[in-house]
């Protein structure tokens, strides 16, 4: 046996199973040990016919990612499904739980495939900023048609087996002993030779090519001008497997692999996908998590409600309590929304939000919290009253259950002061809307149990959620560098952008809104009251503007207001400049005495970008977070960053730490009370110094 895959004969069929845990991706070994497996069961004349399996919860889920980034080692996975496809002996693919990306390669190498119910089929390499890029591209139309071809590369969703095998994906959906059954089939192949059980014709889906064409065009009239590379090669590659014969078209497909996995969008999109994984080890990792079945929720209000959505749909117990009826009351019809919504959208049926609905209950009394697990709450971000709620709870709840705060900006150390049990106080701060965003910053504070950290991640599991390790410090990770971000666009902003230019700017390099708008969204009084809560700390000297305060004063507070940076009149979908703001923004200026400069939007681009690295550079200076991937995950998942951008540490990678370094310090000497923005902090130094990235402290 060859490492990663072992060959059991029995009879005249030999099963070659793949044996790679976790997820059998396909690395450098496994290929060599395919090619070597499939060369020894040729040789073999006591073989008939030919079972590939795989060992464990899944098939391969496709090529190792990990592997991406170093220079390519034959054979290459292309070869092996070659290697497969040309096997004089049939091959019979017995598959099971993922098939994805290489792994589906593999398996249409194959010349019959059966899989149990539940298995899932896709090609997953679009979110990778890729292509299928071992036949994929050549294989799937060839046996099924470009339609349904494009529909599954395109869109990079998984199929299940019912549809894999209405497509002819699949020659047949068996029972869960699957191999075994593989095995079966293969010595009938043996015995009666393999024309009694014709599979599909692997050429079936070129036979019609006027509906080929059409599919082709169709999905090429879709594609829109700003997407990424990849969707515009995964329709030329489809093309070319009517239009090629199949060697021109496997190398067609090769070149159009291999520019994109070259793509800065492709390395930062891997990127997210392993940052998205690393997040999850933490130090407290092998720590034994408690057990969490029943959680209260304190605040109702719009995150309290979403939160207690999500619980409710992980399938725990849920206990809201609020101060009164009617505020009790306005969170159960938040949370009965988000309900009709769902079942609305066809994400729920209608039993399952009764039985949802049947584990939560509502109390205006503290005390019904006595028998949880865990408690989160949700109440106004102000200090002393997180504190004194967080005084009561201590008194309410039982021994060993878990007190968390959902605060996104306030010392967790003292909120846990108010506690006996500080060792059982943690943040768990949820994005709105909670039940949509898939982020978790989990806030350790000083005194914090690891078990309680380890619980934490465990929840987040559950919840379909990334957590994300943050220590504590005004803001954690997310909002130190969302308000870094604001502070570098207000500089341009009274440096002569306006707040459209910076918004349109942003938008352009992939936020889905800009800082502004944003802003606009969430309401301006909520970062107007943190800034009077900060006045009275801040240094003087050092610049700020206070363009945002005079909006706020105007009674400007944002969308809800009807009028923020930008207007909203009645029924508008979308914000309308306003030229108001624009004389407002002059007015600051003038006070200030600054003559407005033109600012392009790559200097927007630039400079903000710029001031998220360097803040999160000092979020890892001071251990705030564990390793800069972190930062890119709460970037990307909690405030939009741009995934192709892969978040602002990669951004920093990419583009040259010593580049942007120096031009953080052009900025710095030129802006003399905003240089405390842009002053580089000493890890930049130490690690351009060592000819190092941010990736470098990644921890692999
Ligand atoms: C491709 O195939 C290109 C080819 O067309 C052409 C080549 C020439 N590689 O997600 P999980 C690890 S592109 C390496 O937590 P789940 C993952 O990092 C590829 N490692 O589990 C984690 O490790 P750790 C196309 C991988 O149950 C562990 O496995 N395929 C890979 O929530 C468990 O993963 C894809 O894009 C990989 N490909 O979800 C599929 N996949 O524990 C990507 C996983 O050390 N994978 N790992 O942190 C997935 O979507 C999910 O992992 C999957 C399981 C749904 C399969």
């Amino acid at each position: 046996m060859t490492e990663g895959v072992r060959i059991e004969v029995t009879g005249p069929v030999a099963e070659i199973v793949i044996d790679n845990p976790p997820v059998n991706a396909i690395g450098r070994k496994l290929r060599l040990a395919l090619v070597e497996a499939f060369d020894a069961v040729e040789a073999d004349p006591a073989v008939q016919a030919v079972v590939l399996s795989a060992a464990g919860r899944t098939w391969p889920v496709g090529a190792d990612i990990r592997e991406f980034g170093l220079p390519p080692e034959a054979p290459l996975l292309p070869d092996v499904c070659n290697r497969i496809a040309d096997c004089e002996k049939p091959v019979v693919a017995a598959l099971h739980g993922n098939v994805l990306g290489g792994g589906l390669e593999l398996a249409l190498g194959a010349r019959y495939r059966i899989a149990p119910e539940g298995t899932r089929f896709g090609f997953p390499e679009v979110a990778l900023g890729l292509i299928p890029g071992a036949g994929g591209t050549q294989r799937l139309p060839r046996l099924v048609g470009a339609g349904p071809a494009l529909d599954m590369i395109l869109s990079g969703a998984a199929i299940g087996t019912e549809r894999a095998l209405e497509i002819g994906l699949i020659d047949a959906v068996g029972e869960n002993d699957i191999a075994a059954e593989a095995r079966a089939l293969a010595s009938e192949f043996a015995t009666l030779g393999q024309e009694a059980y014709p599979a599909h014709d692997a050429e079936r889906g070129l036979k019609d090519p006027v509906t080929f064409v059409e599919a082709v065009d169709a999905a090429r009239a879709r594609l829109r001008a700003e997407q990424l590379p990849a969707p515009a090669r995964i329709v030329d590659c489809v093309e070319a497997a009517l239009l090629l014969p199949f060697e021109s078209g496997m190398a067609f497909e090769r070149a159009a692999f291999e520019d994109l996995l070259a793509s800065p969008e492709s390395a930062a999109l891997r990127h997210a996908f392993l940052a998205e994984r690393r997040a999850a080890r933490v130090p407290e990792a092998s720590a034994t998590p408690r057990d969490i079945s029943h959680v209260g929720v304190v605040g109702g209000g719009m995150m309290g409600a979403g939160i207690t959505s999500s619980l409710l749909s992980a399938g725990l117990r849920v206990t809201l309590v609020e101060r009164d009826v009617d505020a009790l009351s306005a969170g159960l019809a938040q949370i009965a929304k988000t309900h009709e919504r769902a079942v609305a959208k066809g994400r729920l049926t209608p039993a399952a939000r009764g039985e949802e609905w049947s584990r939560l209950r509502g109390s205006t009394d503290l005390q019904a919290l006595a028998p949880v697990d865990l408690v989160i709450e949700a109440v106004t971000e102000d200090e002393e009253v997180k504190r004194e709620v967080f005084a009561r709870l201590d008194g309410v709840l039982r021994p060993g259950a878990i007190l968390a705060t959902n605060t996104s900006y306030l010392d967790i150390n003292r909120i846990a002061g108010a506690t006996q049990r500080p060792e059982d106080v943690i943040g768990l701060h949820f994005f709105a809307p909670a039940p949509v965003m898939r982020l978790l910053e989990v806030v350790v504070a000083e005194r914090t149990a690891p078990e309680i950290v380890a619980t934490a991640f465990d929840l987040a599991r559950r919840l379909g959620k990334v957590a994300v390790r943050a220590g504590v410090c005004d803001g954690f990770i997310g909002n130190r560098i969302l308000t870094a971000y604001r502070t570098a666009a207000d500089f341009l902003m009274e440096d002569g952008a306006s707040p459209y230019q910076i918004d349109a700017a942003m938008k352009a390099y992939g936020f889905p809104m800009g800082p502004y708008a944003a802003q606009d969204l969430s309401g301006l009084d909520i970062s107007w009251a943190r800034r009077k809560r900060l006045a009275a700390t801040r240094d003087p000297a050092r610049r700020y503007v206070a363009i945002g305060d005079h909006l706020c004063e105007a009674g400007r507070l944002g969308r809800k207001a009807g009028r923020g940076y930008y207007l909203y009149p009645e029924g508008a979908r979308d914000g309308q400049e306003d030229p108001e703001v624009l004389a407002l923004i002059s007015r600051g200026r003038l006070e200030k005495g600054i003559t407005p400069r033109r600012v392009s939007s790559e200097e927007i681009r630039a400079r903000c970008v710029a001031a998220m690295a360097n803040e999160g550079a000092r979020i890892l200076e001071e251990g705030v977070a564990l390793r800069p991937s972190d930062i890119d995950v709460v970037m990307l998942l909690g405030f939009g960053f741009p995934r192709h951008r892969g978040g602002p540490m990669q951004a920093a990678d990419q583009r040259g730490l010593l580049a942007l370094r120096n031009e953080l310090r052009g900025y710095a000497a030129a802006d003399g009370p905003g240089a405390w923005l842009w002053q580089p902090g000493a890890l930049w130094d130490e690690l351009i110094k060592n000819g190092k990235k941010f990736a470098s402290l990644n921890g692999d």
